[in-house]
């Protein structure tokens, strides 16, 4: 039978399990990527496992999120980032120079290798035919001691695209047209594997688009082959010796397969709040924006910048909006530079930031209050630009750039012909922005680098107040905020534990810690969206020991186990309802249960009621979860 590329793929890097869908697989790690929010807390944690050396064949710690270093912590982090990565054996990426999955997949990426990242969106370079999955900061710290990355065998879903993209209509419109059809819940347990006779008519950019969007989708990865469109990518950055061909085998069988015609598609805009609230952009055409960017790791991309250049040269961006651009790295910048497009974009009123991911995860270019900000961003999750009641909506560079002409939400075939974007026969090669590992050196520890907490271990039984009861697809976001005030703290739990649910409960951390142990309730998808191991660590230094809900997001329920959190899922939805916020829930022998894999019993105690949750583990996390997180349980020589 023959094999999709991504089965293909996993079962070259298996080391325990079988690869068989919704079993637990662990698989070596070729490549590590680390970023300067959750990938500090890795590092961090990599020196508490008392691990001496990062094993993976390339591993690369990028400064990108805060490189605007607003505040001497986050220079502090990047002080550290950098020696830890000389010490140990990394690629250090300085500030400015670009977003970890841009310049990851320009400088790095391999066809047929693994790379696994401490960001949610480290699925790009899954567009240059590699296995690439995001995960949370400690599971990304055993892989670069050298450990395999565990997860559950996803099903493989063959995604066929015919036709090709009509003028004006982009790869975002390709994604954002699957988290239409399938919401942000869609990809759950997924990998979508791209092919069909329409994968030619997409660039590379095109496809890193798509790859990383995908995680808006909940899939644990996305897989185009490399072909000679990913050779003709790379030997353009001068990389063409590291180009091998990867593809599924002619007679592949999948899963499942969803049929997409690029020919149909049209301009798409994701409504605030969601990015799967999405509508033809002629429903929100007129709608009036006082910002509108163009950038983050989906929209960051050469191309993006090009064509955005195209649409706005000679052109004036209007008098009421903030045009900004993020270009994706300093290559791609100093490109710009080099062929004019800065003068162009320049001289039509655009603002071109260094690369960063900046205002996609709200720091900078906050909105005021009430004002709506159209973005080629990927995500949209409230409050997550800066501002509480934020107005996101999101959509792709074309758009962006069309309506940044007129200041209200634009339909860009109302442009006329669009002009087709040149590829560049060669990109600027300078690797300036890298610093290579010696071996050698102190590790410098800023004031705001806090020791690493241990969480404890499961009680015999859990006696504790629900602390926050919350509804549907609460994202990472809402648990643990975005933002420059926030992000400054992910090398001190302490401190951002104070931010949990800052935004949705102003009150939670006070109520958690006066609780001493407590217990969180939701609906489903809970914890989509980021990475963010704050989102796990912030409630367990507060004293969340269970979170009971009906679904979780796939790498924070990884996370919640790796800090001793309980994941346990309503066996009955429905016993959601009856229970409030302050029911103080008895969940006896819960230890025991775990242990022996049976059903958790749960009492309220003000009502009397008795429901069921299950929590179902494989023997690895189960000792771990027992233990109270992975490195207790590695504290405990077990691991
Ligand atoms: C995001 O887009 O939310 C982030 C900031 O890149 C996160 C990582 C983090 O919170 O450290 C992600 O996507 O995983
Ligand atoms: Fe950075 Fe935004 Fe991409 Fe996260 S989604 S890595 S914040 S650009």
């Amino acid at each position: 039978m023959g094999r999709s590329l991504a089965r293909q793929l996993i079962e070259s890097h298996l080391v325990t399990g079988k690869a068989v869908a919704g079993e637990e697989i662990g698989i070596t790690v070729d490549q590590v990527l680390l970023t300067d929010t959750n990938g500090i807390m890795s590092w961090l944690q990599f020196e508490a496992m008392g691990l001496t050396r990062a094993m993976p064949g390339r591993v690369v710690s990028y400064a990108d999120h805060q490189v605007y270093q607003v505040d001497s912590r986050n220079s502090d982090d990047h002080r550290y980032m950098q020696a830890v990565s000389r010490k140990y054996g990394a690629v250090f990426s300085k500030p400015g120079n670009g977003i970890c999955h841009q310049v990851h997949m320009e400088s790095f990426s391999v066809p047929g290798q693994t790379l696994l990242g401490s960001d949610s969106h480290t699925p790009l370079c899954g567009a240059a035919g590699m296995l690439a999955i995001g995960a949370g900061g400690l599971d990304v710290a055993v892989a670069l001691g050298g450990g395999p990355y565990f997860f559950t065998m996803p099903k493989v879903v063959h995604v066929r695209l015919t036709g090709a993209l009509q003028p004006w209509v982009t790869a975002k419109d390709v994604i954002l047209e699957l988290l239409r059809r399938l919401t942000v819940n869609g990809g759950t347990g997924k990998i979508f594997e791209y092919g069909g006779p329409g994968l030619r008519s997409l660039q590379a950019a095109q496809r890193m688009t798509i790859a990383n969007m995908g995680a808006e989708l909940g899939l644990t990865t996305s897989i185009f082959p490399s072909d000679e469109i990913t050779r003709s990518f790379l030997t353009r950055l001068g990389r063409g010796d590291d180009w091998r061909p990867a593809a599924p085998d002619d007679d592949a069988t999948y899963d499942d397969q969803i049929e997409l015609d690029l020919s149909t598609l049209t301009p798409l805009v994701a409504l605030p709040g969601s990015p799967d609230r999405v509508v033809p952009v002629e429903e929100v055409a007129g709608t009036q924006v006082e910002q509108v960017m163009v950038g983050s790791c989906t929209n960051g991309s050469w191309y993006d910048m090009a064509s955005v250049t195209d649409v706005i040269r000679g052109r004036r961006v209007h008098p009421s909006v903030s045009f900004v651009l993020f270009p994706g790295s300093h290559k791609i910048l100093e490109t710009m530079a080099r062929e004019g497009l800065l003068t162009d974009l320049l001289a039509a009123g655009a603002t071109v930031s260094e690369s960063t991911c900046g205002s996609c995860a709200g720091i900078g270019h906050v909105p005021a209050a009430g004002v709506k900000s159209l973005r080629a961003f990927n995500r949209n999750f409230p409050g997550r630009s800066g501002v509480k009641d934020d107005e996101v909506y999101l959509c792709s560079s074309l758009v962006a750039a069309a309506s940044a002409l007129t200041g209200v939400i634009t339909d860009p075939r109302t442009l006329g012909a669009q002009a087709a974007t040149a590829l560049l026969p060669r990109f600027a090669t300078s690797t300036v922005g890298f610093v290579e590992s010696d071996g050698q050196g102190e590790i410098p520890r800023g004031p705001n680098i806090k020791p690493v907490p241990l969480g404890e271990p499961v009680p015999e039984t859990l006696e504790a107040p629900v602390v926050i009861k919350l509804g549907d697809k609460i994202s990472t976001d809402d648990i643990s905020p975005a933002g420059s005030a926030v992000l400054v703290f992910r090398s001190n739990i302490p401190a951002i534990s104070e931010f949990t649910f800052k935004y949705v409960d102003g009150e939670f951390a006070t109520r958690a810690r006066a609780a001493g142990r407590s217990v969180i309730v939701a609906g489903e998808l809970y914890g989509q969206g980021s990475s963010r191991e704050a989102a796990a660590t912030g409630p367990m230094y507060l004293g969340v020991r269970a979170v009971i809900v009906k679904s979780f997001a796939r790498i924070h329920r990884s996370n919640l186990i790796n800090w001793g959190i309980v994941p346990l899922v309503f066996d009955d939805p429905a016993s959601l309802g009856p229970i409030e916020r302050d029911d103080r829930l008895r969940l006896p022998g819960l230890r025991a249960a775990l242990a022996a894999g049976e059903r958790v019993t749960v009492v309220n105690e003000r009502t009397g009621a008795r429901f069921t949750a299950s929590c179902v583990l494989t023997a690895r996390e189960r000792d771990i979860l027992l233990a109270g997180g992975l490195l207790a349980h590695t504290r405990g020589g077990r691991s």
